[in-house]
């Protein structure tokens, strides 16, 4: 065996977790097991939150969030900084127990710690720049603008597949606004969700005088976010899933005034038309399509190719798809990595099995490996072939699946993209500026995310991150997305001596 999966032991796991300040009383002997899908082996045992744990956890947000908010924006800025820079300093660690928790390839662990040291810096610059309009008023001596404040503790129900750098887009952005953020992680991905605790905990004694429950981690199933999602002292739920959750969280948090943030479920689709630079399409199909072994809510799911490559294409992939290397994620040599579970494994076979029922004809998909780890559940990519998009195409499956089709007119290709009913993550490789314009136009793709000569998946924290239709409607990250963490208030002043009322009403004595 490898020296890389040598240290999946507990006492290795302990050591990790020591390093990176998690308490042992908190993983130790606790009701919830934790499983390495590298080996499938349980790591931790992880301490569960009650009702009553997080009715605590509530009300010492809420009494957070009185003190925070009126801390001036650029010096909770401060604080996001100096959570970055114990993010930097824990870079390597925490990026290897997120591949640890999760599978992922060191380089996709540590990504993922990247990206959180990129929000954080984006936050900072952001914590100076809260900015309100100022607004033409009709009015002669008036003032009008608008201010915006704080909301209140925000939750943050978050996913196995980026475990921390979904919440990170969330925190790091509630927090410059004023907010507290309340943190329930996937049960699948805990420790890294104490990891990030104790970074941050560490941040907060450097930055003295911050409010002691700013940042909380909450563990626990279904129940305890359906807690959460009902609260009404929680006024903004950002959750991260499959659309089934959305489906559950969305009307529970509108039945009462809430404000959710859904980031949900992706059939991403790839278009290759006849002018693309095939050699760069391969690679980003190939990154799109099996990095994260299929489980980024970006995945490339669909490809959509013009007839005339078809053929050269599917060859180019195929050629591609055999030298990928499969197992374990810290041995450098892999691209990818184990599924999170068994049940991920079982929704991948019965997909490729409803594919080959609807005429597809399927290369790969296959399990690897089950001998050297009978417990975790390693597969080799699959690319299928489809003569038409049928429902099972239409349908997420969180693997690495890859369904081709083909197509003879453009518009054809952009209504087989739009078919989907997620609209997350798309792109078309094309060297023909119409094409590429007629597919970022309101009459192209539908989707949130919109990519030319890139695949769909890999997004920077820049711009505004999520999806339209099922995908769910939330965005995070950077952009403006800020604005959905604040609440928005207009003002008018009147500096002149006379009361002028607006519409030209006149309303004497
Ligand atoms: C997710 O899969 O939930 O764009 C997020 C990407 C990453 C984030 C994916 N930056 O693929």
């Amino acid at each position: 065996m490898p020296d890389s999966a040598a240290p999946l032991d507990r006492n290795s796991i302990a050591a990790l977790l020591d390093r990176l300040g998690v308490p042992p009383a908190a993983y130790r002997d606790g009701g919830l097991p934790v499983r390495s899908p590298i080996t499938g082996a349980e790591i931790a045992r992880v301490r569960t939150d009650d009702p009553a744990g997080l009715e605590r956890t509530i009300a010492a947000s809420v009494e957070a969030f009185r003190a925070w908010r009126l801390v001036p924006p650029p010096r909770r800025g401060e604080l996001v900084r100096i959570f970055g820079e114990e993010l930097r300093a824990a870079k390597a660690e925490l990026g290897r127990l997120v591949s640890v928790e999760v599978g992922k390839i060191a380089q996709e662990g540590l990504g993922e710690v990247q990206e959180m040291i990129d929000i954080c810096d984006f936050a900072v610059g952001l914590s100076r720049q809260l900015y309100g309009l100022t607004i033409a008023t009709e009015r002669p001596g008036h003032r009008m603008m608008e201010t915006w404040h704080p909301v209140g503790p925000c939750g943050v129900i978050s996913a196995f597949n980026f475990p921390v750098a979904v919440w990170s887009w969330n925190a790091a952005i509630a927090l410059v606004c004023g907010n507290p953020v309340i943190w329930k992680p996937s049960e699948k991905t805990p420790l890294t969700a104490l990891a990030v605790d104790a970074l941050f905990a560490r941040a907060l004694k450097r930055f003295g005088d911050a409010p002691a429950d700013l940042a909380r981690v909450v563990v626990g199933g279904a129940e305890l976010g359906a807690a959460l999602v009902d609260d009404g002292r929680v006024p903004v739920i950002s959750a991260t899933g499959s659309t089934r959750m959305g489906r559950l969280v969305g009307p529970r948090v509108a039945q009462r005034f809430g404000r959710a943030i859904l980031e949900l479920g992706g059939n991403n689709a790839m278009i290759v038309a006849p002018s693309a630079d095939l050699d760069l399409a391969v690679r980003a199909i190939l990154f799109a399509a099996v990095g994260t072994a299929g489980q980024r809510c970006t995945s490339l799911r669909r490809l959509i190719v013009h007839e005339s490559l078809h053929e050269d294409l599917f060859a180019k992939l195929a050629r591609a798809y055999g030298q990928i290397r499969i197992g374990d994620p810290l041995d450098p040599a892999t691209l990818v990595g184990p599924l999170i579970d068994a049940r991920a494994f079982e929704a991948m076979q019965a997909a490729l099995a409803a594919a080959r029922q609807a005429g597809g004809a399927v290369t790969g998909g296959e399990r690897v490996l089950a001998d050297r780890w009978p417990q975790a559940h390693y597969v080799r990519p699959a690319l299928v072939r489809m003569p038409s998009q049928s429902e099972i195409v239409l349908h997420e499956t969180f693997a690495p699946i890859l369904y081709v089709l083909r197509y003879r007119d453009l518009d054809d290709a952009i209504a087989l993209q739009n078919a989907a009913p997620q609209g997350l993550a798309s792109s078309i490789f094309t060297t023909d500026l119409r094409e590429a314009e007629q597919f970022m136009s309101a009459a192209g793709s539908d989707c949130g995310i919109v990519n030319v000569n890139i695949g769909p998946s890999g997004a920077e924290i820049g711009g505004a991150f999520g999806g339209e239709k099922e995908t769910g409607g939330g965005r995070e990250a950077g952009s403006d997305s800020w604005k959905a963490y604040m609440r928005r208030a207009t003002n008018t002043i009147n500096y002149s001596r006379a009361l002028p009322l607006a519409q030209g009403i006149h309303f004497d004595l």
